[in-house]
């Protein structure tokens, strides 16, 4: 049941253990002075939310109906901003594109926050990729080729909306620092007319490239195309030629013709052919169609598809490919055998969700069965519980490791993203193996190479942090943050507390300010100092009437900003944390933009924030525990981090 009064006692800021800045000062003094001035503000602050938190705590998801009335009431004072509106047209033309998931609903001028420019601005990030201007939805054909990592991406060069879409492309030594270079492939012949969309790479033996992707023709029918760059000998890949014969495959009897979309990366069979595999549906059942081939140009349809799964819709962006059972190293697509598991994901349309499951290949009788039936494709596990979409995976022969790169759309209205000139994000691209230890999850884990951007670190080590307390943890700035952060509960707490039936979801949970027994706990990020918005991050545990232990990973972004237009949603999910784990957490900061991983990646959130107040140097990171019984015990160790080079490649064209 939720306890009306979360984060009672603020203790003084927490000074880090170990400061690695370079010429041993901590921290300019006035922040210091800022910040006792604020504890004891906060302390009259808290007083008054006790008080007030009856209403408040409860308010933090389920009233946000009232809160936006309320809000709503007062923008309607406030100057209307303009509205520039170019027309998307994804809907129409049959495909995903920005998910309008605002819980107010309407984008109507009366519900828009007034922003200013400079709210708008510190919204861009500063290491993940994006474009310098104007939509860009999902990755396509990732690959690692002659020293350079190349990227492509759906890509609309002309406005913040989704529609023209082309291929843009970028490359990079690293996965961090971009080049971007011209556009790959354009809108310019019948069969890609409107739209060259998503596609995949595959890598030959011989080390030649081929590129098949989706084009929505001249009549808007969903086709399937060749390309291959037009010098194999430049690094860059920066010319491609589309096959003179394309389309090399039309929709099949029985497949609507605006359901026959983005091809993967293809695999090797036993018998010497090529395998891909197609999103579709049938009827409301999501499918992965089969084709076998041996020169990329003429195909062979496979009876029997790959996997379908009732109920759950277009599958977009299909993804297939193994992991070992044995380690955490990337399998090649091809690679088959006892030591291997495979995994299946879908994008579903219908939800905007990645899903995926692991399972097994018969690659001679070209099945794949899952291994619970119960968490199937599309009804089972995500690879992120937040807002993560159009996933794609490579095999980076470079370094021996599965990469998955995920579309990181806004959640904020469409009139904001066209008044800042551009929209969507790519998430760190993430290692991707089979977790051991459970069997039955993936790990995803930030690529190595972001590392190299942590500048100086802070530590604290073994934080106690009181039941409904706040913590706040001195740092130079709050906004490029690279948290690892390991939590243990009292354990005599644990021992005693009573078990009970308690069914918890994230989703439906009244956020950070749902209390028990032995939670919520974590940080909160993006938070102002008053904590008018702050983003909390966290674990929740559940005693189960035979004694066992729940853990659900959490993200509530339901204060997430002062403004009504932008999802408040809460995110997360079950995390399983095995006997003997500390509860552990990474979170990657980057302005408007916060990815979370927790038991080393078993489960995943990302989020998209957009704070009005807690953003620059007003931004501050919180340690929060709000169990009603139990002490939590924090060490974190948190580096600011560096801006990534990201621009435009030089002197070319
Ligand atoms: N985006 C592409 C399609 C794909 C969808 C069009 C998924 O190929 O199905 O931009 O976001």
């Amino acid at each position: 049941m939720a306890d009306p009064n979360p984060f009672l006692p603020i203790s003084q800021p927490l000074h880090p253990t170990d400061t690695s800045l370079p010429d041993g000062s901590h921290r300019p003094p006035s922040k210091k002075l800022l910040l006792g001035v604020f504890s004891g503000l906060f302390l009259v602050f808290l007083f008054l939310a006790l008080i007030n938190d009856q209403k408040g705590s409860q308010q933090s998801i389920h009233s946000q109906e009232d809160e936006n009335v309320a809000s709503l009431a007062s923008s309607k004072e406030s100057a209307k901003p303009e509205i520039l509106r170019p027309i998307s047209r994804g809907v129409s033309a049959g495909v995903s594109e920005k998910a309008s998931l605002i819980s107010s609903g309407s984008e109507s001028s009366t519900d828009q926050y007034p922003w200013n420019n400079s709210m708008l601005s510190w919204q861009r990030t500063a290491f993940h990729f994006q474009p310098e201007k104007n939509w860009m939805n999902d990755p396509n054909g990732p690959l690692y080729y002659k020293g350079w990592y190349h990227f492509f991406y759906q890509y609309n060069p002309h406005a913040a909306v989704w529609g023209d879409i082309v291929w843009g492309h970028a490359v990079s030594r690293d996965l961090i620092h971009w080049l971007h270079l011209p556009l790959a492939m354009l809108a310019n012949q019948w069969y890609d007319q409107n739209g060259v969309w998503t596609g995949s790479a595959t890598i030959l033996p011989d080390g030649n490239v081929v590129m098949l992707y989706t084009g929505s023709t001249n009549e808007s029918v969903q086709v399937q195309n060749l390309a291959y760059p037009a010098d194999p000998n430049d690094p860059l890949l920066l010319e491609w030629t589309k096959y003179s014969g394309n389309p090399v495959l039309v929709p099949p009897p029985g497949i609507g013709t605006k359901d026959f979309r983005d091809p993967t990366t293809a695999w090797y069979t036993s018998e010497g052919k090529w395998r891909i595999s197609i999103g579709s549906k049938v009827g409301k059942s999501g499918i992965a169609l089969i084709y076998d081939t041996e020169d990329f140009i003429n195909y062979k349809l496979q009876p029997q598809a790959l996997h379908g799964v009732p109920g759950t819709g277009m599958w977009e962006c299909v993804d297939f490919y193994p992991v070992s059972r044995k380690g955490e190293h990337g399998l090649d697509t091809s690679d088959d055998g006892p030591e291997v598991k495979h995994v299946v994901k879908a994008s579903l349309d219908d939800d905007k969700h990645d899903y995926f499951a692991l399972g097994t290949y018969d690659e001679l009788n070209n099945t794949w069965t899952p291994d619970n039936p119960e968490i199937d494709v599309g009804i089972g596990l995500r690879y992120d519980y937040g807002i993560f979409y159009a996933s794609k995976t490579f095999y980076d022969q470079n370094k021996g490791r599965r990469v998955l790169w995920g579309w990181i759309g806004e959640s904020d209205s469409e009139v904001a993203d066209v008044k800042k000139g551009w929209a969507s994000l790519q998430g760190i691209p993430r290692t991707v193996s089979l977790d051991a230890k459970t069997g039955s999850n993936l790990l995803q884990w930030p690529v190595e190479e972001v590392e190299s951007l942590r500048l100086r670190s802070s530590e604290f080590d073994k934080v106690e942090v009181k039941p409904g307390s706040v913590v706040p943890l001195d740092l130079d700035a709050a906004t490029q943050l690279d948290i690892v952060a390991e939590f243990e509960l009292d354990k005599k707490v644990l021992r005693n507390t009573a078990e009970s039936n308690e069914e918890f979801s994230c989703r439906t949970s009244k956020g950070a300010a749902h209390r028990n027994a032995l939670g919520p706990f974590g940080l909160l990020v993006l938070a102002d100092d008053s904590l008018a918005e702050h983003t909390p991050v966290y674990f929740y545990v559940t005693k189960g009437s035979n004694g066992t232990l729940k853990t659900f990973f959490c993200t509530d972004q339901s204060r997430s900003s002062a403004a009504n237009d932008v999802n408040k949603q809460i995110y997360g999910n079950f995390v399983p944390v095995l006997e003997g784990e500390k509860f552990t957490l990474r979170i990657l900061v980057d302005h408007s933009i916060i990815e979370s991983f927790a038991q080393g990646g078993r489960t995943t959130i990302t989020s998209r924030v957009y704070p009005t107040r807690a953003i620059y140097g007003s931004a501050r990171l919180f340690l929060f525990n709000n169990a009603i019984e139990a002490n939590v015990t924090a060490s974190l160790k948190i580096w600011q981090m560096n801006t990534a080079f990201i621009r435009p490649y030089p002197n070319i064209r």
